[in-house]
């Protein structure tokens, strides 16, 4: 069994979770994506947001900033139950509509040792799974460093890592947003990109997203754009779509035209 480039589905912890409710899954939302993604029925592997089931806990025993005292530790196990118990719901949702998917805890494939360089990474279950033609999900999570002695690394730095590791067609963000918003200087109002070249995405004015970005210990918009960006290097494509919509998902995973926002990568050009 021979693994041919693939792609790599985001989802969004906003569009699967409620992020203002602790630990609240938004199964319907889950449910039409896990049939879309099944319909399609291609090679993929899945990364997801830690939503409401990772953020709130995060921030309340500050994570992101590492070991201070050991009151944080209660808060770290607490989220490994929560944020496993949001990945096993989408392993079986995604069972549920047929598709062969496994699990893998991101922080025991990766140490982050420096943490000025790439963690290291032991991808052989990853890449055997992948052979194997399962559907690997993994998370944003809690990774053991050695300075900070751990912190967190979202699903969106996760993938940077991926797609220097693995031959990664598309990266599609399945977000609850229609596309990159940017500021439209002539209606004074904002507009979605349709499409953009990967050079030109620093030079963009994006929209206001100050009030999503609150929930988020891991980032705001500006900073996914930064990590596109970077991911972009990699790939041919970056979509961002909105998973209300399970039409579009499917529209885009078949490479249809549909609301969303193509980033086209580097990749694309080395052709
Ligand atoms: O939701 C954050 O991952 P993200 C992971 O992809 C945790 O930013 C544990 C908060």
């Amino acid at each position: 069994m021979k693994q041919n480039m693939f792609d790599i589905i985001k989802l969004g912890g906003s569009i699967i979770t409620d992020k203002q409710e602790y630990k609240k899954l938004k199964t319907e939302i889950l449910r039409d994506i896990c049939s879309v993604i099944a319909a399609w029925n291609k090679n993929v592997i899945i990364v997801h947001g830690a939503g409401s089931f990772g953020h709130i806990l995060a921030k309340k025993h500050s994570i992101v900033s590492g070991y201070t005292d050991s009151t944080q530790l209660v808060g770290l196990t607490n989220i490994r139950i929560d944020v496993n118990e949001l990945s096993q719901s989408i392993v079986k949702t995604l069972k549920e509509q047929g598709i062969p998917a496994i699990g893998f805890q991101t922080s025991a494939l990766f140490f982050d040792e420096r943490e000025e360089t790439n963690p290291s990474f032991f991808k052989e279950p990853l890449k055997k799974a992948l052979t194997l033609g399962l559907i690997p999900v993994l998370s944003g999570d809690i990774l053991f460093t050695n300075k900070k002695d751990f912190t967190i690394h979202s699903g969106d730095s996760l993938i940077n890592l991926l797609v220097q590791e693995f031959d990664v067609d598309r990266v599609i963000f399945i977000t609850d947003v229609d596309g990159l918003m940017v500021k439209d200087s002539k209606l004074d109002g904002v507009e979605r990109l349709s499409s953009i070249p990967l050079d030109k995405l620093s030079q963009i004015e994006l929209a206001d997203y100050s009030k999503r970005d609150l929930v988020d210990v891991t980032g705001t918009m500006k900073g996914k754009v930064e990590t596109i960006s970077s991911i972009g290097q990699f790939v041919n494509q970056v979509i961002i779509v909105n998973g209300n919509d399970s039409e579009r998902i499917s529209k885009v995973l078949r490479k249809e035209p549909t609301i969303c926002t193509i980033v086209e990568g580097k990749k694309s050009t080395k052709r």
